[in-house]
């Protein structure tokens, strides 16, 4: 084997095709900026950091550009890795690394979480790549050609360095990803974020953050970074000492970028933390709502949403110019027979506009999983990724045998996504929002990118508003914020983009679950999960 730990390695970096059907996948709305997929690859811009610099480095995203076999024969190794619904695609790139006679380190969350799936990579490098990949870059010093590398320690924080965001082109990506803290201080049932990264939050220090700020404002870089940590606001003190150093970076560089995150909703009781995310120009927050049932809630753990007012928290946070997403879940062990009209109204009541509501579905690697494994309820081929509906979570859940009539959920599922996103209710919760919100933004585009904005704004005017469908509703929400909210357009153009993607997502998950109804129909829930648990005929590989 060629000595891969010298000066001369070649070493390509692999991101995999997420389905185009995913919910994230807004690819419609990637083009009309200019842009080819939302979010840039920072696992592996972070695996780029860790591995020697003194390697040459090339990095494919195959979400924007096609991986040919010249990319890999290129290459001394190939790196790559990911989530679960790209496991499929991991698995079909270590076959043909393998067949062009290449050797390739896997490593990432699916791979953690199950890595026997991933047996057939050179290298397995699972957890955090901080602790992992001195260890295999050791073995690799030593001329050892396969391993797996494990370990329970967790990475300090402090020594992560700067991703290398040099690798990719930001004009491909609507938004590039910045990582403040790893863990969760809570417990969720379902939660794999906590197993994979503990419960106590680990942050890098506000220095470090201010260095990737500033990497990527040398490269060039301006507009949207979504700071993509578990729960931003996972020690609030951290939080905003944080911002505090940002405010003073971001002022002194005349704001180039603006932000996103995701959150715990007690975000909302905090309005010096509100104030200082609004001080730097965060636009969205993603809140883990989950359910609008109280005991569900508590049946999963999620006891901080408990009694908690979605709709005044989104309120509260929309007057610091700041717009809620929300993750909703169906298929909850004990929710109530009334649970999409609850949801429905929730969302309403709301005005969340982005709601990804998901069928339950047990992560590898969760205590919900080793519940249900230990009832006899996991299916056994849980979280492979065997067919082309395993997309992400709002297509493909229900990995185990439900207490409620399977058919049920999916006909609850179907009535939450088609009301939702029908199209007068999508824009009067448009509507609601732009009227809302109280914006201060602070991120000023250059003239470059004013023009972008413009040609995207006739691109949506013309996709959205000369649209049999949402024309009526397109036109009567422009006004209505032009008079009475004329601050408020720019979030509801942009909601309005959005839904030229959920529109197509909604019919795709709506065909999708009639197809699953009709099939459970057809057999029967009990032979359908006796081929599900590998007891019938016919059971799935
Ligand atoms: C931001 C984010 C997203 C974003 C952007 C994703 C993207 N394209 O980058 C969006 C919102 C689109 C998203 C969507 C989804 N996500 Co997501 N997401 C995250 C989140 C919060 C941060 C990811 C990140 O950038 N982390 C920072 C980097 C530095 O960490 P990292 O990728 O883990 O990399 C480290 C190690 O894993 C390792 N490593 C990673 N890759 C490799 C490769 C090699 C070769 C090596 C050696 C090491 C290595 O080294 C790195 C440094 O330590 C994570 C949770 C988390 N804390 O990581 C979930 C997470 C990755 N998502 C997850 C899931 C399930 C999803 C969804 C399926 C459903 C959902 N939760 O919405 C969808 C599907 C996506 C799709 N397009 O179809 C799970 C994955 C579980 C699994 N077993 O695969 C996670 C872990 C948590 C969760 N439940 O949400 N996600
Ligand atoms: S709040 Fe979110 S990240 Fe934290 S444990 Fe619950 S689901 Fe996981």
């Amino acid at each position: 084997m060629k000595d891969l730990s010298g000066g001369q390695t070649k070493c390509l970096l692999v991101q995999t095709k997420f389905s185009g059907f995913s919910f994230w996948n807004y690819r419609d709305v990637c083009l009309m900026v200019g842009a080819k997929y939302p979010a840039a690859p920072l696992g592996l811009l972070t695996v780029a950091a860790l591995l020697p610099q003194h390697w040459t480095f090339q990095l494919i995203d195959e979400n924007v550009e096609p991986l040919l076999d010249e990319h890999i024969k290129w290459a001394d190794i190939v790196c790559s890795g990911g989530m679960l619904p790209q496991q499929k695609n991991i698995l079909g790139l270590i076959r043909r690394v393998h067949d062009l006679g290449r050797t390739i380190v896997v490593g990432g969350p699916d791979p953690t979480s199950q890595p026997d799936v991933y047996h057939e990579a050179d290298f397995l490098v699972l957890g955090e790549g901080e602790v992992t990949i001195p260890m295999f870059l050791n073995d690799l010093k030593n001329g050892i050609a396969s391993g797996r590398y494990v370990s329970t320690e967790k990475s300090d924080m402090l020594s992560v360095g700067v991703p290398r965001y040099d690798l990719i082109r930001f004009r491909d990506y609507l938004m590039i990803g910045l990582q403040f803290l790893r863990g969760c201080p809570f417990n969720c049932e379902f939660c794999d974020v906590i197993e994979l990264y503990g419960r106590v939050p680990r942050f890098k220090s506000n220095q470090q953050v201010i260095k990737e700020l500033q990497s990527l404002y040398d490269l060039g870089y301006r507009g949207h970074i979504d700071i993509v940590d578990d729960n931003f606001i996972g020690n609030k003190k951290k939080a905003k000492d944080l911002l505090r150093e940002i405010k003073i970076w971001t002022q002194k560089h005349r704001y180039p970028f603006y932000f996103s995150t995701e959150s715990s909703i007690n975000l909302a009781d905090d309005d010096e933390l509100l104030q200082l995310m609004r001080d730097v120009d965060f636009r969205y927050v993603f809140l883990g709502i989950e359910t609008p049932e109280d005991a569900v809630l508590e049946n999963n753990k999620k006891t901080q949403n408990v009694d908690v007012s979605i709709e005044e928290a989104v309120m509260k946070l929309l007057s610091y110019g700041i717009v809620s997403n929300g993750g909703f879940i169906i298929g909850f062990d004990h929710e109530g027979s009334q649970i999409a009209g609850k949801m429905i109204d929730s969302i309403r009541q709301s005005g969340i506009c982005l709601a990804m509501v998901s069928l339950l579905y047990a992560l590898p690697n969760t205590q919900l999983t080793r519940r249900l494994a230990s009832d006899g309820r996991l299916f056994p081929q849980a979280s492979r990724s065997v067919s082309d509906s395993d997309i992400d979570q709002t297509t493909g859940g229900l990995n185990f045998i439900t207490l409620i009539p399977r058919t049920v959920i999916l006909k609850n599922f179907i009535q939450v996504i088609d009301t939702i996103y029908e199209p007068s209710n999508y824009y009067k919760r448009v509507v609601f929002t732009g009227l809302h919100i109280r914006p201060q933004y602070k991120y000023s585009p250059d003239l470059k990118t004013w023009l972008n904005y413009l040609r995207s704004f006739l691109r949506v005017c013309r996709k959205a508003g000369f649209n049999s469908a949402t024309g009526y509703y397109y036109w009567k929400m422009f006004f209505t914020l032009i008079f009475r909210n004329p601050k408020g357009i720019e979030t509801a153009i942009n909601m309005a983009a959005m839904y030229i993607h959920f529109r197509k997502q909604k019919e795709f998950g709506i065909s999708a679950t009639n197809k699953a109804i009709k099939e459970l129909e057809k057999t029967g829930e009990d032979a359908f999960y006796a081929r599900m648990m590998g007891n019938g005929p016919g059971k799935e590989q």
